[in-house]
């Protein structure tokens, strides 16, 4: 081949490197930067593979690019991720970030995002204020606020009159203590106890002893995904689930990457959450079997929906723009977007460029010998209540 190229001349050498050249813009490089290591590698796993499903089932064109995804790993460490998506700005050249697995990585990247107008699809952080540090940022993931002000409710409405608060303690848990206490303690509900983990290294066994000792109707535990497993191990070895104190938050503590591992003492957890494996439709149904089908019998997670609906809008956003990756067209067509999700029905707030989506209250039951999160209840179209309120 090079000998051919070489015996043409060098006018065939210039023509082959120009044509290289157009390739090279035929493409559209996602860079998708998540914890593929360290303590939350459920999460970078989950959404890799959903990205990749999205890709494998929808074909590697999208608005007459070819798209082209690079996977970097985080570590779920701030510094890393900032580094990270620079270098995929600079030097690959990327027109989409995505992934973020961490409100502080998603943090830390906004600026670059802004700097370079760039979209930055958030796929996994859920602290309100993130959408509010760019405008250059969409969410697919979910809020804290959007999720616990249906278990709020809930408590309130479902004769809890005391409750203990244990989160973890960074914006996400900030979020959901703040939301939890607004709404119940307005209904007349009392909390005696907030109690906030250590989002590294947390360790569990002396804030469920403190928890156990205030004796409440229910714990309230928000947690990040991969976290509930030791949650709920302790929640059983001090006694409280014997103590009949019911364990109620937002769905991350019963999260379906681990939650069929949990045993029994998960039967009969009181959640709120957007997407559960078991939700009941044809697009779910067909999500989580495609999904186990490529990835030896995974179950996805909520983090696995966050990472497929944001290959959705990359792909949809390119559609409209034509196949043109300037950051503010592209944002542009994000804007108002609506589609059906395995999750259910969402749009993407023209306002906030946040989700608005379903959130559904859910029990952990067995079914067929599994557990799941079984939804029983509807709030439809939730905005993000964080944002509202100001
Ligand atoms: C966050 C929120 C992370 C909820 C989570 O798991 C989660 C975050 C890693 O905003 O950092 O379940």
């Amino acid at each position: 081949m090079l000998r051919r190229l070489f015996a043409g001349g060098a006018g065939t050498l210039v023509a082959a490197l120009m044509c290289g050249g157009a390739f090279a813009q035929d493409t559209v490089k996602v860079g998708l930067i998540l914890p593929m290591t360290g303590p939350f590698a459920s999460t970078g796993r989950q959404i890799e593979a959903a990205a990749k499903l999205y890709m494998a089932q929808h074909g590697a064109m999208a608005g007459g690019k070819k798209i082209e995804l690079i996977v970097k790993d985080d570590t779920g460490v701030a510094d890393v991720t900032k580094r990270l998506a620079q270098e995929l700005v600079v030097n690959d050249k990327v027109a989409f970030l995505a992934g973020f697995g961490l409100t502080p990585t998603a943090l830390a990247t906004a600026p670059i995002a802004t700097e370079a107008k760039v979209p930055m699809i958030v796929m996994a952080a859920g602290t309100s204020i993130i959408t509010e540090r760019s405008p250059f940022i969409v969410r697919t993931s979910f809020t804290l606020p959007q999720n616990t002000l249906p278990v709020a409710e809930w408590a309130a409405k479902n004769g809890l009159k005391k409750v203990v608060t244990l989160v973890t303690d960074f914006g996400p848990g900030l979020d959901a203590e703040k939301t939890f206490t607004e709404v119940f303690t307005k209904a007349g509900g009392s909390i005696p106890e907030k109690l906030r983990v250590p989002l590294r290294n947390p360790d569990f066994a002396p804030f469920l002893q403190r928890a156990a000792d205030a004796k409440p109707d229910a714990l309230f535990v928000f947690v990040p995904s991969g976290a509930g497993s030791a949650v709920m191990k302790q929640f059983a070895e001090r006694g409280l689930n014997k103590a009949g104190i019911k364990l109620i938050g937002p769905g991350d503590v019963t999260d379906d990457d681990i939650l069929n591992d949990m045993g029994d003492v998960a039967l009969g957890t009181i959640t709120s959450m957007h997407y559960s494996a078991a939700h009941k439709s044809a697009e779910n149904q067909a999500f989580v079997a495609a999904f186990g089908k490529a990835n030896n019998g995974m179950r996805p997670n909520f983090m696995a929906v966050g990472g497929w609906d944001g290959m959705h809008l990359v792909y949809q956003a390119l559609a409209k723009t034509g196949g043109k990756t300037d950051g503010e067209a592209l944002v542009g067509a994000m804007k108002g977007m609506k589609w059906v999700s395995p999750r259910g029905p969402i749009s993407i707030d023209p306002e906030t460029r946040d989700i608005i989506q379903n959130v559904y209250m859910r029990k952990v039951e067995r079914v067929d010998g599994q557990l799941y999160n079984v939804e029983f209840a509807t709030f439809e179209a939730v905005k993000d209540p964080g944002k509202t309120k100001k």
